[in-house]
């Protein structure tokens, strides 16, 4: 009961591209929902698919951090239809400054339970995400949201 706090610390392992930024996560435990803030810096401006991907596994960079979380089986959707990949997160916005401030809340993505994030990816792409809607042979895996620009494995963090 009470309140879940956890941290990922985002960059980009592949060297000509320099996104970093620092994403907090606070589960509120009784409602189960979960709430994604922080700051990701080094984006090119506009819509950046973003995700929580299934592994937390950067040894090949961002690229080995596996499929989007995808427990119940379900096809990539938005983060408000029925149909969507526990880690379907939609897109993060930059300014003309590279700068995304996030501010999500989701029930899908808890830090405990048998569907815990912990020990996963969050993930930033270099094109927008799609929302399963785009009629792309990628739409309704991967929102066709490009290349992995940045990432971070998801750690438990102090809760007091
Ligand atoms: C990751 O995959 C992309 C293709 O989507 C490739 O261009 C890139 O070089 C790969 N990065 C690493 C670190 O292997
Ligand atoms: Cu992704
Ligand atoms: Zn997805």
């Amino acid at each position: 009961m009470g309140i879940l706090k956890a941290v990922a610390v985002i960059s980009s392992p592949s060297g000509n591209i320099n996104v970093k930024g620092s994403l907090q996560f606070i589960q509120d435990t009784s409602t189960g929902v979960t709430h994604v803030k922080g700051t990701i810096l080094g984006l090119t401006p506009g819509l950046h698919g973003f995700h929580i991907h299934a592994l937390g596994d950067t040894t090949n960079g961002c690229n080995s951090t596996g499929p989007h979380f995808n427990p119940l089986n379900m096809d990539h959707g938005a983060p408000s239809d029925q149909t969507r990949h526990a880690g379907d997160l939609g897109n993060i916005i930059a300014g003309s400054d590279g700068v995304a401030e996030l501010s999500i809340k989701d029930k899908q993505i808890p830090l405990s339970g048998p569907h815990s994030i912990l020990g996963r990816a969050v993930v930033v792409h270099a094109e927008p995400d799609d929302l399963g809607r785009g009629g792309h042979e990628l739409s309704k895996t991967t929102g066709n949201a490009g290349a992995r620009v940045g990432c971070g494995i998801i750690g438990l963090q102090s809760s007091v």
